[in-house]
């Protein structure tokens, strides 16, 4: 195993082992790869029939069932005792940029009703300053489809430096579609002085769905760091 990947394990199994409550019901499982730790751990618990856990995606979604635990959906379950996911970045407010694996809205929808949010990350995802730094692919936005073009220069307007369309695999596969089918902007704005603002500013957009900024919501992250600890922040 890698060293991210071994620091990835680090950080999931300790995020679950010291956050997952005892009488936990609905539990949140989130999009990425250190969320798949999260699942394995969370498979490994003796009452893993006593709670239900929802997913944030279709990989999501796969985990749960792949490690026999009991899934249910955001409409059943509106609110939730925990919710574990990745980040593509974490300031030292605990102000996160997510959206990398183009699952933001449910990601941000399951985070947004759960008791406590904790995220989980290796030691890549650090930004103790300012967001925009360690991901440098830009924010993710999640939009509707036919508002691209008007986005893109609103987007420019508030600043980016760059905003693209998000493309799928090869050039003739046309723009990622996700799991709402809408498609996703990445807009890169280099180092965000005002994430709170910033976020409200792109949400107010006719056509954003919802922005990949995520403010105040994560409760503590857990990061895998290379010496093989784990540094909790929060
Ligand atoms: C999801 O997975 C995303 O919001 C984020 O883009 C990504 C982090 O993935 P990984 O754990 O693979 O770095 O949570």
């Amino acid at each position: 195993m890698s060293l991210v990947e071994k620091a990835k394990k680090a950080a999931a199994y300790n995020a679950v082992d010291e956050n997952f409550p005892a009488n936990a019901k609905v539990v949140g499982i989130g999009s990425g790869s250190t969320v798949v730790y999260v699942a394995e751990r969370i498979g490994q618990l003796a009452n893993k029939e006593s709670f239900v856990c929802i997913p944030t995606g279709f990989q999501s979604k796969q985990l749960i069932i792949d490690n026999g635990l009991k899934l249910g959906t955001i409409e059943q379950y509106p609110s939730l005792d925990i919710a574990f996911d990745g980040a593509d970045e974490v300031d030292s407010q605990l102000n996160l940029i997510k959206g990398g694996g183009a699952c933001l809205f449910q990601e941000k929808l399951v985070a947004s009703v759960a008791k406590e949010f904790v995220v989980v990350a290796d030691y890549r995802k650090k930004s103790p300053s300012n967001l925009g730094i360690q991901w440098t692919q830009g924010v993710p936005i999640e939009i509707v489809p036919n508002s691209y073009a008007t986005v893109l220069k609103s987007l420019y307007a508030l600043g980016a430096k760059n905003a693209q369309l998000r493309q799928g695999g090869s050039a003739k596969a046309g723009p990622i579609i996700t799991d709402n089918n809408n498609f996703l902007i990445d807009a890169d704005f280099g180092a965000i002085e005002n994430v709170a603002q910033l976020h409200q500013q792109i949400k107010a957009l006719v056509g954003v769905v919802e922005t990949g900024l995520f403010v105040g919501m994560a409760k503590k992250a857990y990061f895998g760091e290379e010496s093989g600890e784990v540094l909790v922040w929060g």
